[in-house]
C-alpha cells in the first residue's frame, strides 16, 4: 500500500471516539473507559460521541441525559443523534476512532479528507482470542474514493494484538483494596450485605438471560458451603425472582439452604471493579466485565454475547483454549454455562470439582493477569500506533 506524502504530526492532541450503543452496556462501557484513559494518562483532548445517554448514565451517574455537550472527568461528551450532522475541517480531531465499525457521519468523513495532514483513523474492533486477529491487527484499509486510510485495531490476549484495556493505577488500587479487610467489609456493607453474607463465599453474577442460573442456584443451595450470590438488578431476573419468591428489586435477598441471593443496584463502573475484587468468584459477560474479571485475579466464568448460528461458541473455545488449558473443571463449567455442552450437564459434579480446586484456580487467575499485563495496555498501544502512523512509519 502507498502511504501518501503528507506533513507529519508527531504528537496528535485531539481525538474523537464514536460509539454506537448496539446493546446493553459494553459498547459505552469500553468507550468510556478508553476515553478517560486517553485523556488522563496520555493528555489527549477526547470527544466521546455517543448515541445513547441513558445507557451511559447507568454506568456513569454524572451523565445528564438531556445535555448535547457536557464535560465529564475531563472528557467532552457529545450526544450523537444521527448521520445528518454537518462538520467542517475545524471540527475534525487529529485521531478518529470508530468503535465496532459504527458508521461515522458522512459529513465528518468528507471533512476528514480535507484535513492536512489527514487524521489518523482507526476502527477499534471487538475482543476475540481467535488467532486470525494477529494477522489483521493494524492492517490498513484505504477509503474507496477519498484520500483516507482507516486502520484496524484489535484488542487481544497476545503481544501481537492491541492488548486489553487497563488503567495504569488499577493494579495498585486492586492490591490496596484486596489487602484492606476493613475497606472491603465497608464496601460490601454499603451494598447491603450482612456480616454472615460478607463471611460467606461471595460470587457475583452478571450474565445474559439464557444462562442456566436455576441449575447453579440449585447446586449452591444444596451444598455445604455458605454462598452469597450477588446479582445486579435486572440480571437473571426470572431465576432470581423465583429464588426470592418476589420481584428482584435492589436490596431484596433470601436464603435457602446454603445459598443467599442478594439483588444489588446497578453500580458505577469503579464500584463494579471493587465488587469483582471483593468476591471469591465472578460470573461475567460480554466484553468489558469479562476483561475486568481478568484484572481481579479471581476465578471467573464468562457468558459470551450470543451470536447467530452459535458463532460465539468458536470465540469462547478460542479463549478457553488459552485460559483454561490447565483447569479442566473451569473449562467444563464454562462450556455448560454457555450451552455448548448439553442437557446432561451435571452442575453439581462440575461445581464440586471446581470448588475443590479453588486455590489452584485462583493462583492460575493471578498468573493469567500477570501474563496479560505484559502485553501492555490497549490505550498506550493505541497511542504508540497512532504516533507511528503520524510519523509515516507504518507498514506499506
Ligand atoms: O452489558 P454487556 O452485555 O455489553 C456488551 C453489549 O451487549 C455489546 O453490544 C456487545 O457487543 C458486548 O457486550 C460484547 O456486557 P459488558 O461488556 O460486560 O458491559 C457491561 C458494562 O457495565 C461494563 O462496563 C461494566 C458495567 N457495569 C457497571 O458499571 N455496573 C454494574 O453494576 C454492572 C453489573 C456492570
Amino acid at each position: 500500500m502507498h502511504v501518501k506524502e503528507q506533513p507529519t504530526r508527531h504528537k496528535p492532541g485531539s481525538l474523537a471516539l464514536f460509539c454506537k450503543v448496539v446493546d446493553n452496556y459494553g459498547d459505552i462501557g469500553i468507550c468510556w473507559r478508553l476515553a478517560r484513559q486517553l485523556q488522563h494518562e496520555h493528555g489527549i483532548r477526547v470527544s466521546l460521541w455517543v448515541d445513547d445517554l441513558i445507557s451511559f448514565q447507568r454506568i456513569c451517574p454524572e451523565v445528564d441525559i438531556n445535555s448535547e455537550s457536557q464535560l465529564i472527568a475531563g472528557v467532552s461528551v457529545r450526544h450523537w443523534h444521527d448521520q445528518q450532522a454537518e462538520f467542517n475541517v475545524s471540527d475534525i480531531a487529529d485521531i478518529v476512532i470508530e468503535f465496532f465499525a459504527c458508521d461515522i457521519p458522512p459529513a465528518y468523513i468528507k471533512a476528514m479528507a480535507k484535513c492536512t495532514p489527514s487524521p489518523v483513523w482507526l476502527n477499534l474492533e471487538g475482543l476475540t482470542a481467535e488467532q486470525w486477529v494477529e494477522g489483521c491487527h493494524t492492517l490498513p484499509s484505504p477509503h474507496p474514493s477519498l484520500p483516507l486510510t482507516k486502520y484496524f485495531f484489535f484488542p487481544g490476549f497476545t503481544n501481537k494484538t492491541g492488548g486489553l484495556l487497563v488503567e495504569s493505577a488499577l493494579e495498585q488500587q486492586r492490591q490496596a483494596f484486596q489487602d484492606d479487610v476493613i475497606a472491603r467489609q465497608a464496601f460490601l456493607a454499603k451494598l447491603g450485605l450482612s456480616l454472615a453474607e460478607i463471611d460467606a463465599l461471595k460470587i457475583s453474577l452478571f450474565c445474559y438471560p439464557q444462562a442456566p442460573v436455576n441449575a447453579m442456584f440449585d447446586v449452591w443451595q444444596h451444598g455445604s458451603t455458605a454462598i452469597c450470590c450477588l446479582a445486579p438488578e435486572g440480571v437473571a431476573a426470572d431465576a432470581v425472582k423465583s429464588f426470592l419468591g418476589q420481584d428482584a428489586i435492589a436490596g431484596t435477598s433470601a436464603t435457602r439452604g446454603a445459598l443467599t441471593v442478594r439483588v444489588l443496584p446497578f453500580i458505577p463502573q469503579p464500584d463494579y471493579d471493587r465488587l469483582l475484587w471483593a468476591c471469591d468468584m465472578n460470573f461475567v459477560r460480554g466484553e468489558d466485565s469479562f476483561v475486568r474479571a481478568q484484572w481481579a485475579g479471581k476465578p471467573f466464568i464468562w457468558h459470551i454475547y450470543p451470536q447467530d448460528e452459535n458463532l460465539h461458541h468458536k470465540k469462547l473455545k478460542a479463549f478457553l483454549q488459552c485460559h483454561t488449558a490447565n483447569t479442566p473443571d473451569l473449562h467444563a463449567l464454562s462450556l455448560a454455562w454457555n450451552g455448548v455442552t448439553g442437557h446432561g450437564d451435571d452442575y453439581a459434579a462440575m461445581w464440586n470439582t471446581l470448588h475443590a480446586d479453588f486455590d489452584r484456580i485462583t493462583g492460575m487467575s493471578n498468573d493469567w493477569r500477570q501474563q496479560m499485563l505484559e502485553n501492555g495496555d490497549l490505550a498506550s498501544n493505541l497511542v504508540k500506533f497512532v504516533n507511528t502512523v503520524s510519523s509515516g512509519e507504518t507498514k506499506k
